[in-house]
């Protein structure tokens, strides 16, 4: 397809698939392990699938040297086959077919980290999604399930570690200091669950008894020297164990499971089967280079891996356009067992409020720009390009509605329905919702929407009180924009779960009269499924509140025009945290909203005591659990304000966002010191929820009371950060004071805290990520500063988690110097994308998102950010990942 000077890649779609020509019943590996050169020796025994259309006997390929190819004992000649580019394709094969192929590969030249690569001298696969054609030709797709037999084999000094899939059955000495390790892995698997670590590793280990009574060797494996940081993923997996036995009924089938952490890595992590393999991000912490938040995503993300062996490995996706089938209820998952932890009512909330943050400032914000695509995608350029947070975070949203539609119960229901139907299979999207339809015998036909249309849609409301009848009005209209390739929208099936509040704050109980059978709720689930619904409550005796979408049960957007009196009540009373939140948040939006404004105008600027004093009420209401006051007390990131925006400024919402913390900060300061004093945490360091809670609290404190300069507030950063007994402590300190404008001197103290820093955690990769993270995303890091910064030593592009750590988070998390008005920062990032480019693919084109938006910009940014992009999309040799995502940009 061209379009001016932009040439889209060849798109795959949906509805082209077509059953696998040939099943693969077993394979058998034999690798010879080496940096510079590995031989993989594959045979699989093959056999005709008679429903598929396909005839040919088809593999695919990537960067592979072949060696040798047998059908049946038979060598094959040239003319038996034919490679064009990706495809081996052999016509007139038998039905059953045993297919030995040996191939050659280079894992030390492989940087993009996918396929078989080297990792500080070890070796480590990552097959998902199209990983495992870079190791062996293969039909490498995710329906073909087969089983595997993998010899390992390697110098023994160099690799004694040798690790795969399932159960090791056999190791033992070779010649010439060489070693072997056999592994079988009892269940039938897709390839991209294949996996292998070879290296020099080391673990911590535990025998788990299981519900059964069953024992399962836990293993934890790490590089040397990091064995006292691998405790809290060891509890994790644990606790994600228990956790879905008692929840879902679903055991560990395995009588192994390892864990390996690698500093190279692409993604989080990956649930290979029996062999996940983490980002060492979400393996190693202790209470010294690990903050609480690392403490929460380890827990989540070690969850998250365990749970895709039943959802994902067990039951699998038929087709990659299928990802949110395992990614999504994998997510659903992972947020339920977070919350469940926490146990607590506000626990539950805090954790819901943090996960509905991400998905509106990064998900509605994709939904809103050039790669939007529903949640089943109908086409891609390049799956890795859909590890997106449509896919999985609302992909998650999904799930919950149907937690929601059906209940506790029924939803359990609808799992185990799924589980039973599917294990063993290949599956799609709409078989999960026909297991939730069957289990409940609702109809969710319309329900598919959600999968089949992208975009976010938008719910308006208009309400209508009638004293003397005692009715109240609710009328619900929906509608969703345009994506990409999809105009017309039909309405979507979307619970909302609601209350309505009297003068007091007090739910009143609801009579609605579509929803007979729970007359007398305070909190009902109504059900919006045409584009425009009136609800009717009855015996509503005078004018309530409506407290709409509580507990935000559904991905959409919530037109309503409240007055502050109202929020504010909301703010203060209302029985769904949520909503408590939520209140402030509109509060807040709608006073930056107006500042911007005001600023963009040269107006004077100020806000309101009425605003002040709610911030001042909730920040001293003991009551409440200071997690949530933590979140109350927090603005709407810049991003989120953006939102808010036909054409955004960056520099006037970064300055009225300022002004605002610096204004809270001048009339709260006397609370805030007593906050910040009195939610100290002395004593040894624990990651429980109570003490989380409490850091978060007293560190949102100080980085308000270090946004109004004087010499008390410096040094109270100043000394925190000396004094930290715990990394989550140190870092806020450090944070604070990087972001301190204050006197030349202070300036002065606070380079010298950062190099301390530095020279204090040379060694440990994770903590100057975080090093590089906070000067990143300083105020006043400019671009010039971020070009100085990867001239330092220990920066590298061809990590992912460095790359990340100074350029994304420049490029994505500090708008108001990224977008620079002279289009510097677009220069820097267009250099980047194509130096990336020809490192990693997929990290390159991740970065390559950071410019989606550039059409919601003032048309001179808008122009720059254009120039920006087509040069990255006339660079030679761009890969299909980068292509793919400029290309949409430009269309
Ligand atoms: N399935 C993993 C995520 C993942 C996807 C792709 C990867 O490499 C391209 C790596 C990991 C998960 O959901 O955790
Ligand atoms: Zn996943």
């Amino acid at each position: 397809m061209r379009n001016d000077t932009v040439i889209t890649p060849q798109a795959i779609l949906r509805q082209d698939y077509v059953a696998p020509g040939y099943w693969v019943d077993t394979v058998e590996m034999g690798f010879d392990l080496g940096l510079k050169s590995t031989l993989v020796a594959n045979r699989m025994v093959m056999r005709r699938n008679h429903a598929s259309t396909e005839k040919d006997l088809v593999l695919s390929g990537e960067s592979l040297k072949l060696v040798q190819l047998r059908l049946n004992g038979v060598k094959l000649k040239k003319a038996d086959y034919q490679i064009d580019g990706e495809t081996l394709r052999i016509p007139n094969a038998p039905d059953e077919v045993t297919l030995e192929i040996t191939t050659q590969i280079q894992p030390s030249k492989n940087t993009s980290l996918s396929g078989l690569y080297a990792s500080k001298g070890n070796l480590i696969t990552q097959c998902e999604a199209e990983g495992f054609r870079k190791i062996t030709w293969f039909p490498d797709r995710p329906d073909v399930m087969a089983k595997y037999t993998v010899m390992l084999r390697a110098d023994k000094k160099k690799f004694p570690v040798l690790l795969s899939n399932g159960n090791l059955i056999d190791e033992g000495d070779l010649d010439d200091g060489r070693h072997f390790a056999k592994w079988e892995d009892p269940f039938k698997k897709p390839s991209y669950l294949f996996a292998l670590v070879a290296g020099t590793l080391v673990c911590q280990e535990e025998k788990f008894k299981l519900k059964s009574g069953r024992k399962a060797l836990l293993q934890v494996w790490v590089e040397e020297g990091n064995l006292d940081k691998t405790q809290h993923a060891m509890d994790s997996l644990k606790k994600s164990i228990r956790w879905d036995e008692e929840r879902f009924g679903l055991e560990l089938d395995l009588d192994r499971f390892m864990i390996v952490a690698t500093g190279d890595f692409n993604m989080g992590a990956m649930e290979n089967k029996g062999l996940n393999i983490f980002n060492t991000k979400y393996v190693l912490a202790n209470s010294s280079i690990a903050t609480d938040i690392d403490y929460a995503g380890i827990e989540s993300v070690v969850g998250h891996e365990y749970f895709h062996n039943w959802t994902g490995n067990r039951v699998t996706c038929r087709d990659w356009f299928q990802l949110s089938l395992k990614e999504g209820l994998t997510v659903f998952r992972d947020q339920e067992f977070s919350a469940d932890l926490v146990g607590t009512t506000t626990g539950r909330a805090v954790k819901r409020i943090e996960d509905v943050r991400v998905l509106r400032q990064v998900q509605f914000s994709e939904d809103a720009g050039p790669m939007a695509h529903p949640v089943r995608p109908d086409s891609f350029v390049e799956i890795n390009n859909f590890y997106t947070v449509t896919i999985y975070e609302k992909g998650a949203e999904v799930v919950r509605m149907y937690y929601t539609l059906l209940g506790h119960d029924d939803f359990r229901k609808g799992m185990d329905l799924y589980v039973e139907r599917h294990d063993g299979q290949a599956v799609e999207c709409d078989d999960f919702r026909a297991a939730m339809a069957d289990s409940s015998g609702r109809d969710l036909t319309q329900f598919e929407r959600w999968y089949s249309q992208a975009g976010t849609p938008r719910v308006s409301v208009v309400t209508a009180y009638d004293a003397e009848a005692q009715t109240y009005d609710i009328k619900l209209t929906q509608s969703c924009p345009t994506t990409p390739g999809q105009e017309k929208k039909l309405p979507f099936h979307i619970p909302v779960a609601m209350g309505l509040l009297d003068a007091d704050g007090k739910d009143i109980p609801l009579y609605c009269d579509d929803y007979p059978a729970q007359a007398g709720a305070t909190n009902l689930v109504i059900e919006l499924t045409a584009a425009s619904q009136t609800f009717r409550f009855n015996k509503v005796t005078s004018e309530p509140v409506p407290s709409l979408l509580r507990n935000f049960s559904a991905p959409v957007v919530l037109d309503i025009d409240y007055t502050d009196e109202e929020l504010g009540l909301l703010l203060a009373n209302d029985s769904d945290p949520f909503n408590r939140w939520e209140a402030g948040q509109r509060l807040a939006t709608r006073r930056l909203v107006k500042l911007t404004k005001a600023l963009q105008a040269g107006e004077e600027l100020s806000i309101d005591d009425w605003f002040i004093n709610a911030l001042r009420n909730t920040l001293n209401d003991e009551s409440l659990d200071p997690a949530f006051r933590e979140l109350m007390l927090t603005l709407p990131s810049e991003a989120m304000i953006a939102e808010a925006f036909d054409v955004v400024d960056p520099q006037a919402i970064h300055t009225a966002r300022q002004f605002v913390r610096a204004t809270i900060t001048r009339h709260l300061k006397a609370d805030l010191l007593h906050v910040y004093e009195t939610h100290q945490t002395p004593g040894k360091y624990r990651p429980d929820a109570v003490s989380m809670a409490k850091r978060s609290l007293k560190n949102l404190a100080l980085s308000y009371l270090l946004e109004w300069a004087d010499e008390s507030t410096f040094d109270l950063g100043y000394v925190q950060f000396k004094e930290a007994a715990n990394m989550t402590d140190r870092l806020a300190a450090l944070a604070a004071l990087t972001n301190f404008n204050g006197t030349e001197k202070q300036k002065k103290k606070s380079e010298k805290a950062l190099r301390r820093f530095f020279k204090d955690f040379k060694k440990e990769d994770l903590v100057i990520d975080k090093w590089f993270m906070l000067q990143a995303t300083a105020h006043t890091t400019d671009v010039e500063k971020v070009r100085e910064l990867m001239q330092h030593p220990a920066f590298t592009l061809t990590n992912p988690n460095r790359a990340r750590s100074l350029v994304f988070n420049f490029c994505n998390a500090n708008p108001s110097q990224f977008h620079a008005p002279d289009g510097s920062g677009y220069a820097l990032w267009a250099e980047l994308v194509i130096a990336l480019n020809k490192i990693n693919p997929q990290v390159a084109a991740r970065l390559a998102r950071s410019l989606d938006r550039w059409k919601k910009y003032p048309v001179g940014l808008q122009a720059q950010m254009k120039a920006a992009l087509q040069k990255v999309s006339a660079t030679k040799k761009l890969s299909k990942d980068v292509a793919e995502v400029v290309s949409k940009a430009l269309a």
